[in-house]
């Protein structure tokens, strides 16, 4: 069926679980076709806004559109859409942020209520019911199962032998679940396929769009510089003895920042040939892989800017041993985080003195993305890292803080924190102890003596807080604009 047909399908006030993760495999013409209903509705006079359950992020013909038309009631559980983002701050629509690894088993539960419609990209459909996805698996195979109807939207710019590219497994829910038998990154524990009960499908559309993936600023002198920290400090590491020889796979976060520490990595010469076991393939990876520094990556999406995918394309051959996607509820799985002994490098918002992260919001109040496969990661690590440039927004604003305005990691799950200045190893120091460490090694030096009259007008206790000045950076910057103006109080 065209795309119109599929849309003219759904209702005002119906759940939808779509494909993607990042642009990577996401539903796009099923969903622009739905906005185009939607705005048509609105000017009838007839209310129409759906819910859109996915893996994480989408593309913009998704959450975009569907958010420009205001056709979203209620999202969850990631977005990094700008016009969604706006939608999410105005009210317009509801948002839930949560843990990525926890989204399928809450969708089988019932929790988030039931999911009338799957749209899901895929490759190929077979007349029993067999799916082969494309860039992202995320949580397609739950949706595939658990929705009431499945509208498939074969993407022909992906190419069409990309069976063997996923593995595919659901774990089974409490009481019966088994242990997740993956002892190394490489292992396969699944199906090439997902396969439903074909009646479930009531329409395949076809499409040819490209992943709306942005491409990534290059490195520039901050960026490098928190790179070099974060190899320079794994490199140490190793060479010490607290990472074993034969080295540990690496996660590495979303954006610009997480790009850029992926190939200083890959350029130290201190740090092994190493595995991914992650949740998002970026672009540097895919070059790691083919100089063999990246020796194995799996994860849930392949997030690439559309050239890298077409050279993939041509190497197909190449990647197929090399590369593996499997469902976010693998890639993030805790229990697996903690067995493989991951290194994990994130990235924050903002950092306070005593090593709480805001990956989230800004201001307090304000959502930026949510807090994605993150949380994850970091609680279950091997080494947890978080980097952050130590200022944003020219200068104007420290991203090293008194306490974050809103928390996504506490000082209990975080242990090292890097900057373009340097790095603050937190593991086994309090609260004292750590607000100097980062204070010293990793705020700007424009904010070395605010943050230290701070610290040293609070320091009493055993986490030394002087409750109605912890947000007086936060304060300035609503006030002025600038966190630099901040008074001595
Ligand atoms: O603003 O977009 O207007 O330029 O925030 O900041 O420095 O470009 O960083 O692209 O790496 O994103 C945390 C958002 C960082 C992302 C976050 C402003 C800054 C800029 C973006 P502009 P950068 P990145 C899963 C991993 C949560 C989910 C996650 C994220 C914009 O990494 O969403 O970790 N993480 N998933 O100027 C005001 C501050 C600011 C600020 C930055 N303190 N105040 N604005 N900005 N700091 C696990 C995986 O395996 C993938």
């Amino acid at each position: 069926m065209t795309a119109d047909e599929a849309a003219a399908l759904i209702q005002n006030g119906q759940t939808l679980g779509v494909s993607g993760f990042t642009p990577a495999g996401a539903a796009k013409v099923v969903p622009k076709a739905l906005a185009a209903r939607a705005r048509a509705e609105h000017e009838a006079g007839r209310p129409f806004k759906v819910a859109i359950v996915s893996g994480a992020s989408t593309g913009d013909s998704l959450d975009g559109e569907l958010a420009r038309a205001d056709a979203i009631s209620w999202r969850t559980p990631y977005q990094s859409n700008k016009s969604l983002r706006e939608s999410i701050n105005a009210g317009r629509t509801r948002f839930f942020d949560m843990h990525l690894s926890h989204l399928p088993q809450q969708v089988r539960s019932g929790f988030l209520g039931d999911i009338d419609w799957a749209i899901v990209e895929a490759s190929d459909v077979s007349p029993s019911g067999e799916i082969t996805l494309t860039t992202s698996v995320g949580a397609s195979p739950t949706f595939l199962r658990c929705a009431k109807k499945v509208i498939i939207e074969i993407n022909r710019f992906h190419s069409p032998n990309l069976r063997g590219f996923h593995d595919i497994y659901e774990p089974m829910d409490p009481p019966f679940r088994q242990p997740i038998p993956i002892l190394r990154p490489s292992d396969r524990i699944g199906t090439p396929t997902v396969k439903i009960d074909p009646s479930k499908i009531v329409g395949v559309v076809y499409s040819d769009m490209p992943d709306e993936n942005g491409g990534f600023e290059p490195a520039d002198e901050t960026t490098e510089r928190i790179g070099n920290n974060v190899a320079e400090f794994i490199a140490g590491e190793l060479h010490a003895g607290r990472i074993p020889k034969q080295f540990l796979p690496i996660q590495s976060g979303v954006g610009n920042i997480a790009n850029a520490v992926l190939g200083s990595l890959g350029a130290h010469p201190g740090i092994p040939a190493f595995e991914m076991y992650s949740e998002v393939i970026q672009d540097s990876v895919i070059q790691l892989v083919r100089t063999g520094k990246v020796k194995f990556a799996t994860g849930t999406s392949l997030t690439i800017a559309k050239e890298v995918l077409l050279k993939f394309y041509d190497d197909l051959e190449f990647f197929r041993s090399r590369i593996l996607l499997r469902p976010q509820e693998i890639t993030n799985n805790p229990e697996i985080v903690r067995r493989l002994g991951i290194i994990t490098i994130n990235t924050a918002i903002e950092v306070d003195i005593f090593g709480n992260i805001n990956s989230t919001h800004i201001m307090g109040s304000n959502l930026m993305n949510g807090i994605g496969g993150s949380g994850d990661f970091t609680r279950n690590a091997h080494i947890s890292i978080f980097t952050c440039p130590s200022s944003a927004k020219g200068g104007k604003i420290s991203t090293i803080v008194p306490l974050v305005s809103h928390m996504d990691h506490s000082e209990h799950s975080v242990q090292v924190v890097v900057t373009e200045n340097g790095v603050a190893d937190l593991r086994g120091k309090t609260p004292n102890e750590r607000a100097q460490l980062i204070i010293q090694k990793c705020a700007h030096p424009q904010f070395h003596d605010l943050l230290q009259h701070y610290y040293e007008m609070s320091k009493q206790g055993q986490t030394p807080q002087t409750l109605s000045r912890a947000f007086a950076f936060h304060e300035q910057f609503l006030r002025s604009g600038d966190m630099r103006q901040t008074p001595l109080g």
